[in-house]
């Protein structure tokens, strides 16, 4: 039965494992474990032996941000173990190697990536990071279009859907953590007070926002058209100057193309309105050109690569080349592609706003605002996202482009 690890049992329990000793060493004794997870969800260990290290992951049956009161199933780490296979084969070297999975125990061995650090942090330290713009943008636009029925075969697709269908639990805490429960007073919810609390006010009584926000929901629960990340957020990548790799992606499920997408815009977007709160005083600047310039070369990349493999890799039901191409109409391929991209477009700034609500308002809240210690200025960024993410999440039909977008933020952001 499923027994959660810790520092001591971890070398005794999984010591048997061929997995473990090729990497580490044979003698498990020898083994270090630390345990290193501050996630909101699992236990995460790293283990040192003499001939390597490994990362063990193992889900816990509850949500550790709040504890035993909140269940949670186990088989997230099948969900994630899956995602992670498919993420390889679809985006090569963008995910992290795996070793080992336990399904009863909950627990995946994988590459310990070093010297890797996780993104949010390195934004938090003012670290401009060179090749996430391009890499994240080849991850999205691989993983969801070879994980749709632009790409998959139509059985091998509708038996994954099948498969993905029972994550319902994790789909359920995004559907009230990130679209409802910030647009009423929900017991979890927490924000920056009384700094915010009239601008909270305001946001809960909008109309149009919670309208926009339960569209988005819709489109969440209803379009089931890519295996996406689920989770895809600053927290959820590890960087170093040359390497970019995705983790973590438990939350994984059959949803809309821009949801991926949108988390990540609006996660860079929020490192952006944070930048006020952080330490590094003369880099402020360049930091926050920087930021911007990370979405529009995302966006601009990602519509590269979507682009790419819908002109060579459109191999499943949806716009055959028989259609189109075969046909020598080339011009309906490329309408039918530019419809596409703009509904991505529209849908992923409504993402974008309501997970930046969330982060202010929610119970998960995120690193780039809370550790400005003053409060006072902490609330000062966070009223200017919530003021951009208002504004990109009902208007979202309306921003042009990446470049209008961004002049939406700097204006917010110089008042
Ligand atoms: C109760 S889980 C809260 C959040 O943590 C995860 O990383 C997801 O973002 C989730 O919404
Ligand atoms: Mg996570």
């Amino acid at each position: 039965s499923f027994e959660a690890l810790n520092a001591e049992t971890l070398g005794p329990r999984l010591g048997g494992l061929e997995a473990l000793r090729a990497r580490l060493g044979d003698d498990p004794s020898a083994w270090r474990v630390r345990e290193v997870g501050d996630g909101n969800l699992n236990l995460v260990f790293i283990v040192d032996g003499d001939k390597g290290s490994v990362i063990v992951k193992q889900a816990l049956p509850y949500v550790r941000l709040v504890g035993e009161s909140w269940p949670l199933p186990l088989k997230r780490s099948f969900f994630e173990y899956h995602t992670l296979a498919r993420q390889a084969a679809r985006a090569p070297g963008q995910v992290p190697e795996i070793f080992h999975f336990d399904e009863q125990q909950a627990l995946i061995v994988m590459e310990f990536l070093s010297p890797h650090v996780i993104l949010r942090r390195a934004l938090i330290d003012g670290r401009m990071l060179p090749r996430i713009a391009d890499d994240l943008a080849l991850f999205m636009a691989r993983t969801l279009f070879r994980g749709s029925d632009l790409s998959m075969q139509t059985r091998e697709r509708k038996a994954d859907l099948a498969l993905f269908a029972d994550n319902v639990e994790l789909c359920d805490i995004t559907e009230n953590l990130v679209f409802s429960d910030p647009y009423f007073d929900a017991e979890m919810n927490s924000h920056t007070s009384p700094q915010l609390d009239g601008l909270v006010a305001q946001l809960r009584a909008d109309r149009d926002l919670k309208v926009a926000a339960q569209r988005m929901k819709h489109i969440f629960a209803a379009r089931a058209e890519t295996l996406v990340h689920g989770d895809l957020h600053t927290g959820s990548i590890m960087v170093t100057e040359t390497d970019t790799r995705v983790i973590d992606p438990e939350f994984a499920y059959y949803g809309p193309m821009a949801f991926d997408v949108g988390m990540l815009f609006a996660n860079f977007w929020m490192s952006y309105f944070s930048q006020s709160g952080h330490e590094q005083e003369g880099n402020r600047d360049a930091m926050r050109a920087y930021l911007l310039d990370v979405q529009e070369r995302c966006w601009n990349g990602f519509v590269a690569e979507f682009s790419r493999l819908w002109r060579t890799e459109r191999n499943g039901i949806l716009y055959q080349k028989s259609l189109f191409e075969e046909q020598g109409d080339h011009l309906g391929a490329e309408q039918a592609l530019g419809e596409v991209l703009r509904e991505i477009w529209v849908d992923l700034l409504g993402f974008a706003g309501i997970e930046i609500h969330r982060r202010i308002l929610g119970l998960a809240h995120n690193a780039d605002f809370e550790t400005i210690e003053d409060p006072d200025m902490r609330a000062q960024c966070e009223a200017k996202a919530l003021k951009f993410g208002r504004q990109i999440a009902v208007n979202r039909a309306h921003l042009n482009g990446m470049k209008e977008a961004n002049a939406l933020a700097a204006l917010i952001e110089t008042g």
